[in-house]
């Protein structure tokens, strides 16, 4: 994929083109890359229509929405996460908390939720009515088992003019998941990470096999190696079916040259894309399989 100018602002799925928006309006506004990226993803989150992310997430087992989310930033490389997060409609925004107000990057479960509330977040029943029915359906079918290809993260790596890179990611996970189940979405280096010298990836997909592979790590560092970004996806994926884990996966990527690229195992996943020159969807390059590959061994 191309190389534009910066800042450039890249998120997961089409409604990425929301968050892209939303945050390209704070950078030309008030260029605060923080806020931005906090901001872009609350969109996503209160959007009751989108339901693996926040408000309106598909519940696990039992019935309970519980979300994990994520930030990141560049410039001194801190983060901030939570995860299993129930009644918070904005969870990236409890994350950011997390960062800036706690010696610790992850808060976990109902002490998450005693942080939230401490910090002056509202209780939310998070269970809209249509996600309720999607459970209730599967629970009177007796299909209580975790859906893979059910999920939409809502990932976002920006570059703001002074070539710094920030990310965050947030999810209700995989629909039906076991209770307390936390996928990679709020794990630094899994569902998200920067390095502001290199880049910034994130990504989406079955939760475990992104963090068996520390999947957005392994892109940034494919990117350290010299490989573009649209490369460093597509052998992170490589990598992985190198060692036969064939679960669905989406990854995107951007460097500091404002270059950026995203790549799929199996199935294309949209990908949304903000510049100066405004905005444009483009399709995550799939990624077959072993003997298309020409896998190099050495990935
Ligand atoms: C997870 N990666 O919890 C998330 C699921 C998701 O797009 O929604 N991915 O495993």
């Amino acid at each position: 994929m191309k190389s534009l100018s910066f800042p450039l602002i890249i998120s997961t799925w089409d409604f990425g083109a929301e968050a892209n928006r939303v945050a390209w309006k704070i950078l030309m506004s008030r260029e605060n890359p923080l806020d931005a990226v906090e901001k872009a993803i609350n969109a996503v989150e209160k959007d009751p229509g989108v339901t693996s992310v926040g408000y309106g997430g598909i519940p696990n087992a039992d019935g309970f929405v519980e979300l994990d989310a994520a930030i990141m930033l560049g410039p001194n490389h801190k983060a901030g996460a939570v995860a299993g997060l129930k009644e918070i409609a904005t969870p990236i925004s409890v994350a950011r908390k997390v960062m800036e107000k706690t010696n610790s990057i992850l808060l976990v479960g109902d002490e998450a939720l005693k942080f939230a509330l401490r910090n002056g977040f509202k209780k939310t029943n998070l269970l809209t009515e249509k996600a309720k029915q999607e459970w209730l359906k599967r629970a009177e079918e007796g299909i209580i088992k975790r859906m893979d290809s059910s999920h939409d993260t809502i990932g976002l790596v920006l570059l703001d003019s002074k070539r710094d890179i920030y990310a965050g990611c947030s999810t209700s996970g995989l629909a039906m998941k076991t209770p307390g189940r936390v996928g990679d979405s709020c794990i630094i280096g899994a569902g998200l990470y920067v390095d502001n010298e290199i880049g910034g990836a994130a990504a989406t997909g079955v939760g475990e096999q992104i963090m068996m592979f520390c999947g957005s790590f392994l892109v940034v560092e494919n990117m350290r190696r010299g490989m573009s970004p649209q490369q460093a996806c597509e052998a992170a994926i490589k990598r992985m079916i190198s060692k036969r884990q064939k679960k669905w996966v989406g990854l995107i990527a951007l460097d500091k040259e404002g270059q950026y690229g995203a790549a799929s195992l199996g199935k294309e996943f949209p990908l949304a894309i903000y510049c100066k020159k405004g905005e444009l969807i483009q399709k995550s390059k799939i990624v077959h399989n072993l003997p298309n590959l020409g896998l190099n061994m050495e990935i």
